[in-house]
């Protein structure tokens, strides 16, 4: 089992996306660990993008991140960093395939719905930027023996 991190950010809350989004985690069979809505900081924000400090889109990615809440989630299963990604699609929505989060409710780069880790080890920093040991719940799904023999 691998671990990822993924956040439903302020236009996806703000848009009543945040029961479809997660919808599509829990029927692909991947299973939700640790889950909560909160409102990022600038100093989290910060950290989580640090990446990315310098670059043109930087402050309005801070600016976006922050102006509002977001549901920040653990997602469980398979290669599930890479099954996530998948999922969520390109970087820029006009670029992502159909079917993908990012290109089913998404048509702007600045605004692209949801952040999924890009690496088992982005994975690692960036749950635990949001979330603590004692966050995560251990449980078992029907079905889970077929879908993962
Ligand atoms: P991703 O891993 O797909 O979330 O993409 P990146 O880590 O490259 O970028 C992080 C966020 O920065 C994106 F979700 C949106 C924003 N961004 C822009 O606004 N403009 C750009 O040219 C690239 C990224």
């Amino acid at each position: 089992m691998e671990r990822t991190f993924v956040m439903i950010k302020p236009d996806g809350v703000q848009r009543s996306l945040v029961g479809e989004i997660i919808s599509r985690f829990e029927k692909r069979g991947l299973r939700i660990d640790a889950l909560k809505m909160m409102e990022v900081t600038e100093d989290t924000a910060g950290v989580h993008y640090a990446e990315h400090s310098g670059k043109d889109f930087y402050v309005s990615l801070l600016d976006y991140i922050t102006s509002g809440p977001v549901v920040v989630m653990a997602v469980s299963g398979h290669s599930s960093v890479s099954v996530v990604r998948d999922m969520v699609g390109k970087t820029d929505p006009k670029k992502a395939s159909p079917g993908t989060i990012r290109a089913d409710f998404g048509m702007d780069i600045s605004r692209n719905i949801v952040h999924a880790s890009d690496s088992p080890e982005s994975a690692l920093r960036e749950l635990n930027i949001f979330f603590r040991e004692s966050d995560y719940s251990e449980y078992s799904k029907p079905g889970e023996k077929w879908l993962y023999p």
